[in-house]
């Protein structure tokens, strides 16, 4: 049988962080393909302005055939990980992006959102996945992630498939081996909802 085809993206590094583990981990999977996913990468930039366009991109050559899921990772400051249930309208934090900019500087865009958050239901993900050091958050942080996370949702609205921004620690909080076993159990649980 043909493997469920999932799309995962991750960031490459910004500020303090130099090496990101979710671009590092969208690379990984996509070379080992866990179990029966056949997982695709790409590893978005760190900007208000290009992400979304790279995302758009990557999405666009990958759609047909149908991917079964699509999953963005990117790393937070908190030990553990978090499956983010629902994307803000703007970006509301203070930081810089790689570009410099503070949020995001162009024309509003043109994204047809229908919900906010997931088409499907997180709580029951994460309950299925019964880890440890995964929890729900209602919070994506108003930088870059959780703009990626509102484009992200777009597609799979578009797409009518299941879209899941996943946040997890950097690297000096859990191993190599952590990271990829943790992100690849959610993204089997998703590509197989
Ligand atoms: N984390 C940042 C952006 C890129 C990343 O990996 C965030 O949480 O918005």
């Amino acid at each position: 049988m043909a493997k469920a085809r999932l799309l995962m993206t991750g960031f490459g590094p910004f500020g303090d962080v130099s090496r990101n583990p979710s671009g590092w981990i969208a690379e990984q999977l996509a070379q080992v393909s866990p179990e029966d996913l056949q997982v695709t990468s790409q590893v978005l930039p760190v900007t208000f302005e290009d992400a979304p366009v790279v995302l758009e991109r990557f999405v666009n050559a990958h759609e047909s055939p149908a991917p079964r899921a699509l999953l963005s990772l990117g790393v937070h400051p908190r030990p553990g990980f978090c499956l983010e249930s629902r994307a803000r309208p703007r970006p509301t934090s203070k930081s810089v992006d790689n570009a410099g900019q503070v949020g995001f500087q162009g024309n509003p865009t043109s994204i047809q959102l229908k919900d906010r958050s997931p088409s499907f239901d997180v709580g029951a993900l994460h309950k299925a996945l019964s880890l440890d050091d995964v929890s729900i958050s209602t919070d994506a942080g108003g930088y870059v992630c959780d703009w990626v996370f509102q484009h992200l949702l777009a597609h799979g609205q578009r797409l009518a498939i299941p879209a899941l921004f996943l946040h997890v620690p950097s690297f000096d909080q859990a191993t190599e081996e952590h990271l990829l076993e943790v992100t690849s159990r959610v993204a089997h649980a998703l590509a197989n909802l």
